[in-house]
């Protein structure tokens, strides 16, 4: 082997150990990673939502009525809960006319009912959202008056968040 063939091998050997130094993480790395991956997972967007909303309004109980309903804006996220047997009334003014989605978030089984102004039934649904969560898309009209009436689909206890998303 001369010189310059030797010379050749030896800096291919160095440049495949270079690119494999590159390629493997350490395991400090690896560790974190995995690490990053688990917080990731463990915290979900709905659990944020719920634990630091950035506009968020609060129920007012008693709001077991259309009378007594809380009010509340498409750019809110409404907080509220179910104590046994509780019925939540909500109502809202939609900004533009559009398709909205009115949905609920949580890790409860909540179970929602749309009205127009004049408190007819308009749509219902249980289960459409992530979960257990309620999810009604409808058509609605600028500046008028609407309704959601949320329950435990069981009757049960727990809180959740209702959103409603622009068109
Ligand atoms: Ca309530
Ligand atoms: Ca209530
Ligand atoms: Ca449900």
């Amino acid at each position: 082997m001369n010189f310059l063939r030797k010379l050749i091998v030896g800096a291919t050997i160095l440049g495949l150990c270079l690119s494999a130094i590159q390629v493997i993480p350490t395991t400090a790395q690896a560790s974190q990673e995995v690490q990053d991956k688990k917080v990731k997972e463990s915290k979900s967007k709905t659990d944020d939502q719920i634990i630091n909303p950035m506009y968020a309004l609060t129920e007012t109980e008693s709001n077991n009525s259309f009378g007594s309903a809380d009010y509340m804006t498409v750019n809110d996220y409404m907080q509220a809960s179910f104590t046994s047997g509780d019925v939540d009334y909500f109502y809202f003014y939609a900004p533009v006319t559009g398709s909205y989605t009115i949905y609920s978030i949580g890790q409860t089984d909540p179970y929602g009912v749309l009205f127009d102004g004049s408190q007819n039934f308009l749509w219902d649904d249980d289960d459409s959202g992530d979960n257990l969560n309620f999810s009604i898309t409808y058509n609605l009209t600028k500046d008028n008056l609407y309704y959601i009436k949320v329950s435990h689909a069981t009757g049960g206890t727990g809180s959740y968040g209702i959103l409603i998303s622009n068109p």
